[in-house]
């Protein structure tokens, strides 16, 4: 791990904003909370490359774009090779002195119907080829932008516009599919905790290589909250156990606080039921005959998760 790396106050942040004012995102979206952060880590000698979804969908009408870098618009299925293909074209540049100085960090920003199912088999090849850029994942667990249709994210008993009864499948989990490939950078971040997303994109920056950086991003109209509750419902998720924080370089797994306690024990968990009942999504089965039965049901697989990971950081 790099070490030099260390946590960074919000205050101590640079100014710099790769969002500016015009954003067509809904209030409280979480794309551009976590796009702020994204450019105050990177820079804006950066690239970014996006696939249709919320950010794209907000980002004004042309000629007039609320992002500050440059942004190439591509369709679903290949992010993975128009960022490689954008890196390697730096790359040559740099070689032949049509570029100078440092090269731009190239990311992409896709939402995770564009990284669990549309685009992913363009991403794991580009993880595979260990290409050099960043691909993040904005989570919010749904295609929002059409409508909240349900994704591979989406997790189960949950309910979207296409499971109206709540999902039957379980989520899928590519954050540990790229460890398992062992990609020079995976890391799982929260809009809750800014300061270690900040230092896990710092991270990224200073390897080379395929990074993978997923943010969990709570969704307010596909989920159901006030828009002013996106930062609180984050919180509950990674202190109930929903979402876990974690890194990993070339599969070499450590758990982030407060993950890593909360899974040993040594800091009692969130209520599951105060991040359900946090969000309509779950009202139907707050309101189930069933309830305590799924709520434990929820409760074994977040433990199986913890323990599995727990296990994971031994090897
Ligand atoms: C190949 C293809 N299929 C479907 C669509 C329609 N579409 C546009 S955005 C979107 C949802 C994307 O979901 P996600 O990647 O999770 O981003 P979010 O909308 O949640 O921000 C879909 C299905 C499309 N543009 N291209
Ligand atoms: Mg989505």
């Amino acid at each position: 791990m790099n070490e030099a790396i260390k946590s960074v106050k919000l205050a101590d942040m640079p100014d710099y904003e790769l969002v500016k004012s015009g954003t067509g995102g809904c209030a409280g979206c979480p794309s551009p909370m976590g796009l702020r952060i994204v450019g105050k880590a990177l820079g804006p000698n950066s690239i970014m490359v996006m696939t249709p979804s919320c950010a794209v969908a907000s980002i004004g009408v042309m000629p007039k774009s609320c992002y500050d870098v440059p942004v190439l618009n591509v369709c679903f299925a290949s992010a993975g090779a128009s960022a490689a293909g954008v890196s390697m074209s730096l790359d040559a540049q740099l070689k032949s002195g049509e570029l100078t100085g440092e090269k731009p960090t190239v990311f992409t920003w896709v939402g995770d119907g564009g990284t669990y199912d549309i685009g992913f088999q363009g991403i794991s090849a580009a993880a595979e080829r260990n290409d050099d850029f960043i691909h993040f994942c904005y989570n919010n667990e749904a295609y929002s932008n059409t409508g909240v249709q349900r994704s591979g994210a989406t997790p189960k008993y949950a309910t979207t516009t296409t499971t109206p009864a709540g999902k039957s499948a379980q989520k899928k989990n590519v954050p540990l599919l790229m460890l398992e490939q062992r990609v020079a950078y995976v890391a799982t971040a929260s809009l809750a905790y800014p300061q270690d997303f900040y230092r896990k994109v710092m991270k990224a920056k200073s390897i080379k290589g395929f990074k993978y950086i997923e943010l969990h991003a709570p969704c307010g109209p596909g989920w159901k909250f006030a828009s002013s509750d996106t930062v609180t419902l984050g919180r509950l998720a990674v202190k109930s156990g929903a979402w876990l924080l974690w890194e990993g370089e070339h599969g070499k797994l450590t758990l982030n606080t407060p993950t890593k306690p909360l899974a040993e024990g040594k800091m009692p968990l969130t209520e599951l039921e105060d991040y359900l009942k946090a969000q309509g999504r779950f009202s139907h089965v707050m309101k189930s005959p069933q309830k305590d039965a799924v709520i434990d049901e929820m409760k074994a697989e977040i433990r199986r998760e913890m323990d599995f990971m727990l296990g994971r950081e031994k090897l």
